[in-house]
């Protein structure tokens, strides 16, 4: 489990638009506007019921994505990243997150042409692995290696060949050890740098969010809940079906800021 931590993480979450119906996916399924918005609610409950201080920022009309406010920026230490969004669509987003970043971090901006995401940058205590995905390029790891240094943190790129982001399929369960959805990635890059992966099958499975000794899992991933349980961490289901439709999970909707001293995934 990653340690108690002293103080309270703060997450910065933004509400679900209308307009998220008409957010960047895969799946043609449609989506049930109603139904995310109460998956919102419940994903909340769960990260206060887990000691955690929300900030809801408003919805943004004209971002139907901007709900996935991981990709938004980076959180380093004392520092936030500003990403430049790989999907054109969704560069507009950033603005108001870094406002409210602003008030906790000092905030930096990455510049054209580099292009990131949040949710290809994967914490594991000192070391960051980026994935080089569709949305996230090497200009865009190098920006945030810099910044990376200054908090004495090494950035690692990984390739990702198929889904959206790096940590659709590989996100952290405790200090050392990562929950890998089976086939999606090479595990070798975590296990060289001595970390411990979990395979599981369910494709949602890989994308949990670690809060201190609470573990939030999709509960469209039982047999990863079940599996987590069994090693003994305090595992929370959460409905998130309605943004999993969105190529999303459980990190992509929330920043998270651990106290100062601390980190967190
Ligand atoms: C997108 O395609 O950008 C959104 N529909 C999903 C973003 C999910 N974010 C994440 O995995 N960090």
């Amino acid at each position: 489990m990653l340690p108690a931590l002293a103080a309270p993480l703060t997450a910065i979450v933004r509400a679900v638009p209308d307009a998220y119906v008409r957010c960047l996916r895969t799946d043609p399924a449609p989506i049930d506007l109603e139904r995310a918005r109460a998956q919102h609610r419940g994903y909340i409950a769960a990260l206060t019921d887990a000691g955690v201080t929300v900030l809801l920022l408003p919805a943004d009309e004209a971002h139907p994505d901007a709900c996935f406010i991981e990709d938004t920026a980076v959180v380093l230490g004392a520092h936030a990243l500003i990403t430049r969004p790989g999907a054109p669509s969704r560069r507009g987003e950033v603005g108001p997150v870094a406002a409210a970043l602003a008030a906790h971090r000092s905030v930096h901006t990455m510049h054209a042409p580099a292009i990131l995401d949040g949710g290809d940058v994967l914490r594991a205590g000192p070391l960051l692995f980026v994935g080089l995905s569709t949305r996230s390029d090497a200009a865009g790891a190098r920006i945030l290696a810099e910044l990376a240094a200054r908090e004495h943190l090494e950035v690692r790129t990984i390739p990702v060949a198929a889904g959206l982001h790096l940590k659709s399929a590989v996100t952290l369960v405790d200090e050392r050890t990562l929950v890998l959805h089976d086939g999606a990635l090479d595990p070798a890059p975590f296990t060289a740098a001595g970390l411990d992966v979990l395979r599981v099958a369910e494709p949602v499975g890989g994308n949990v969010l670690a809060l201190g000794r609470h573990l939030l899992v999709s509960a469209d991933a039982p047999a990863t809940a079940a599996l987590l349980a069994a090693r003994g961490h305090a595992v929370t289901r959460v409905e998130v079906g309605e943004f999993h439709r969105g190529d999303g999970a459980l990190t992509c909707l929330s920043l998270r800021l651990a106290p100062p001293g601390a980190w967190c995934a």
